[in-house]
């Protein structure tokens, strides 16, 4: 039997990532691997859904501080890896993170300018012992991808950022999943048929290389 992991889909808003987890869990089954724990960041406990609606929700005379926004991802974060991921790996569960770390290095380090020495420490205080096996990037335009979100609901409060932002927040992405050999990189930029048909490859190629 396959060792359980630990799978993070990373990307833009409208990359797809809901889909690539449904489409991945759907993988994992038909390779017998039954046990399977879908989660997203922010959210997946009562407490860190609370954030998370805290984290989307537009205020008129305040906001919250870029600081306050890290912080309140790794508080959503850390109330998920304690409570529902590190239990679920602990009973041979496999886990499937819509987000994880990587997107406050890229949102709050890249987009909104936060030194990475602080986020950084933030992560080796806190998920230490929590390091994904796989991450799969799926890249897509930051234009194309916030077309998608418009088209589904009204903008929440990060998603109305400028497409500067979505730029920058790409850059460090795209730096992070550089000559990493824990990566996939996925071009989510074409219509879901053939962005799904290459992570089903992927995966099936990535599962065949994990020891049995
Ligand atoms: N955030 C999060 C941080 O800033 N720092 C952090 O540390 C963390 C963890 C979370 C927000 O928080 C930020 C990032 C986010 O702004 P969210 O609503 O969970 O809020 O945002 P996302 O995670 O980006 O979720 P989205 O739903 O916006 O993006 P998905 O999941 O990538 O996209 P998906 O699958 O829901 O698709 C969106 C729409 O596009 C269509 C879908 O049908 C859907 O309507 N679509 C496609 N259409 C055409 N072609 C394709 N290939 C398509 N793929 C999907």
């Amino acid at each position: 039997m396959r060792k359980n992991k630990f799978i993070i889909i990373e990307g833009l808003e409208g990359a797809g990532k809901t889909n690539a987890s449904i489409c991945i869990k759907k993988i994992l089954n038909k390779h017998h691997i039954v046990n399977v724990v879908l989660v997203r960041q922010p959210g997946s406990t009562p407490i860190a859904e609370e954030i998370r609606k805290l984290i989307k929700k537009k205020f008129d005379k305040d906001d919250l501080t870029k600081e306050a926004e890290l912080l309140l991802m790794y508080a959503a974060r850390v109330q998920l890896v304690e409570k529902k991921i590190k239990p679920a790996l602990k009973t041979g569960k496999w886990v499937i993170s819509d987000r994880h770390d990587l997107s406050s290095l890229a949102y709050q380090g890249g987009g909104l300018g936060i030194n990475t020495i602080i986020i950084n420490k933030l992560k080796s205080l806190f998920l230490k012992k929590c390091i994904p096996d796989l991450t799969i990037y799926l890249d897509v335009s930051p234009k194309i991808g916030l077309e998608r979100v418009f088209k589904r609901s009204p903008l929440d409060r990060i998603e109305s950022r400028s497409l500067k932002f979505f730029e920058n927040v790409r850059k460090i992405y795209l730096k992070n999943i550089k000559n990493n050999q824990k990566f996939i990189k996925i071009n989510a930029n074409s219509d879901i048929k053939s962005v799904t048909k290459n992570i089903t490859k992927k995966i099936s190629n990535w599962l065949n290389t994990q020891v049995i």
